[in-house]
């Protein structure tokens, strides 16, 4: 169930994000943070230390890759699970991704808005992009078995 006051947050945010900038720093993030996700990129190329990972081609593209699906979940919070649902089987079946990781890529999000727009992140205005970040995870989580 969403507020309204939850649903204009998260809209009032994205309306002026620069996705591809958000989703850049924020795959950076989890990248250098939580370093098993490395294991995923292999064919990304030179990965070998933050600055490469900043720097690297593949990882800004993938970045938009997935903003671009944050974007068509944010538009549509309450079908999500609907969605995602081809994503979730290709993150399960196909790219084997453990969905612990969905949650910490949340986070990244969180910590990269909060960083870009310090006064609009007031604990309720995060309380609601963590929200709609825990349903994105679990909507990729549905199709794991
Ligand atoms: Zn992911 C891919 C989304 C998270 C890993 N992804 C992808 C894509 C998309 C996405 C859209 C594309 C698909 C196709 O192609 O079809 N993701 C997403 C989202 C999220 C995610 C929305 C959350 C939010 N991922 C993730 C994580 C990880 C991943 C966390 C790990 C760590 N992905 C991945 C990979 C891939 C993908 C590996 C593949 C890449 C290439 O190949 O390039």
């Amino acid at each position: 169930h969403w507020e309204d006051t939850e649903l204009s947050a998260i809209a009032s945010t994205w309306g002026h994000v620069n996705q591809e900038e958000i989703g850049h720093e924020a795959l950076v993030r989890l990248l250098v943070v939580y370093p098993w996700t490395l294991r995923y990129f292999k064919k990304f190329g030179n990965l070998a230390n933050a600055a490469a990972i900043a720097g690297n081609a593949s990882v800004r593209q993938h970045g938009k890759t997935v903003m671009g699906a944050v974007d068509q979940a944010i538009h549509d919070l309450a079908h999500v699970d609907q969605t995602y649902s081809a994503l979730s089987k290709l993150h399960s079946d196909t790219l084997h991704v453990d969905p612990h990781n969905f949650k910490l890529l949340g986070n990244c999000i969180e910590i990269t808005l909060a960083n870009h727009f310090p006064g609009e992140i007031t604990p309720c205005v995060q309380g609601a992009w963590h929200k709609a970040l825990e349903v994105i995870a679990s909507a990729l989580s549905k199709r794991y078995h």
